[in-house]
């Protein structure tokens, strides 16, 4: 079911005209709104009027989120708070958040993007969605509810945490979608594994992931527990929150929501502007919002688009999987590694579960890396010699992939932290 074809299978001619009109409002509404543009826009000599074709949003300055937290906390909103009706802030873990707010048509066009995604994932308005993002000022909880309520679902608001009452919940009412970060889906399936919920005592059917990434070993982790099929989709509170992009079930890439949003993909050093065919950081204009537009934000996310026509019949533009941050790139000893590509060489191993940590320290002028991982089976504790194996193995697989001779830990089962309340941290950059 495609919720809005109009939308999602315009042409491109369709698209450009469509977003064209759209930025110059948004840029009009940005320039004689918000004081922060409107300097910015001043110091380099540029009116709205100078925005005439698509490749104009060029000349445009990018917006950073440093940019954001020193407007805090009302300093980029472009209408009153008597228009607004919700407020949403940034998951900052220091200093002060960066809050949002939505207009009543802003909310409209939220829910709409959520319908689309969940279509996308393959979900119907007789699906029952349990939600297990957190609800409060993060955007997943109430972001997900409100769209899935529009196009029909039944929603079971759970929340995160609380996870034995998320299993009697998922046995008793029987949701046919999960939607949650999928390290915290994963944590649920091996509990429902371990309390012997099999496969009949459950009706899911899919999952719906975000706020974090996951990648192909996950995934199959996540389905071989749960036995249902994962999809993923993509948002952030600077631009919405949930809905900016998500997986259709042909599983090659997220198809944005260009009605709404404007990418491109620029090069994180030299901020030039690339192809975006090509992988770069993601930037990303909204052209929807009224209560805070936001022009040219620097996503940090690491992605690239795909403009070909998908087989699910859809045109719209998809983004490939976050490779990562820009800010989560560890650099050890000048290698740069992405911690999706060690959770990759990870979980396709043996013996492993999908928990680990990487802690990065450095020791006089050298950087070090020990990967913590932990072991899915205790009976292997017992045999040192199985134990020296597989760390070898493992150091091994790391050196030959990434070329850096890492330390590993192997953990006894079940002593890595869990992450019941939000995204997952797996990173301790100790330098
Ligand atoms: O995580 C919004 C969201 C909620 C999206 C629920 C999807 C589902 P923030 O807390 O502001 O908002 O975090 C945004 O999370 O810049 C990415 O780095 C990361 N992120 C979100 N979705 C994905 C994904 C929400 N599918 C930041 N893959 C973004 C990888 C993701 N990273």
């Amino acid at each position: 079911m495609i919720w809005n074809p109009q939308r999602e299978c315009a042409t491109r001619k369709e698209y450009d005209a469509i977003k064209l009109e759209k930025l110059k409002a948004t840029v009009h509404l940005a320039y004689n709104n918000v004081p922060f543009y409107r300097k910015k826009f001043n110091e380099i000599g540029l009116k709205p009027e100078h925005i005439q074709t698509l490749k104009d949003i060029e000349k445009i300055p990018y917006t950073s989120k440093d940019d954001l937290r020193e407007n805090y906390p009302f300093g980029l909103f472009a209408t009153s708070m008597d228009n607004i009706v919700r407020l949403h802030a940034s998951s900052g873990t220091t200093g002060k958040p960066v809050v949002f707010g939505y207009t009543k048509k802003d909310m409209e066009t939220w829910k709409e993007n959520i319908s689309r995604i969940a279509c996308q994932a393959g979900c119907t308005p007789t699906d029952m969605a349990q939600i297990v993002f957190g609800f409060g000022m993060f955007t997943g909880g109430f972001g997900l509810l409100q769209g899935l309520e529009n196009m029909g679902m039944a929603v079971v608001p759970a929340s995160s945490g609380n996870s034995e009452r998320q299993l009697m919940f998922i046995q008793d009412f029987g949701p046919t979608v999960i939607v949650g970060t999928p390290s915290y889906v994963l944590y649920l399936g091996e509990l429902a594994r371990e309390k012997g919920i099999t496969r009949d005592q459950h009706k899911l059917r899919v999952g719906m992931f975000g706020g974090e990434g996951h990648t192909a070993e996950m995934r199959q982790q996540i389905e071989r527990v749960w036995g249902i099929e994962c999809t993923e989709n993509y948002g952030l509170t600077e631009v919405q929150g949930p809905g900016v992009s998500g997986e259709c079930l042909e599983h090659c890439g997220m198809h944005i929501n260009e009605d709404s949003f404007i990418y491109e993909i620029i090069d994180s050093n030299t901020l030039k502007n690339k192809s975006v065919e090509e992988e770069g950081e993601l930037v990303l204009t909204t052209i929807s919002k009224e209560g805070v537009p936001v022009l040219r934000y620097r996503t940090k996310d690491i992605t690239s688009i795909d403009l070909s026509p998908c087989k699910c019949g859809r045109t719209s533009a998809r983004m490939s999987k976050i490779k990562g941050r820009t800010d989560d790139m560890l650099i050890i000893k000048g290698v740069n590694v992405f911690p999706s590509q060690v959770e990759s060489l990870l979980l396709g191993m043996p013996y492993i579960g999908p928990h680990y940590e990487l802690f990065v320290r450095r020791q006089g002028y050298t950087d070090t890396l020990e990967i913590k991982v932990e072991l899915l089976d205790a009976t292997l504790l017992d045999s040192y010699q199985e134990l020296e194996k597989l760390t070898k193995k493992i150091r091994e697989k790391v050196k030959s992939n990434l070329l850096i001779d890492a330390k590993i830990t192997l953990a006894a089962p079940k002593t890595l932290e869990r992450f019941e309340n939000g995204k997952a941290h797996r990173v301790h950059d100790l330098r």
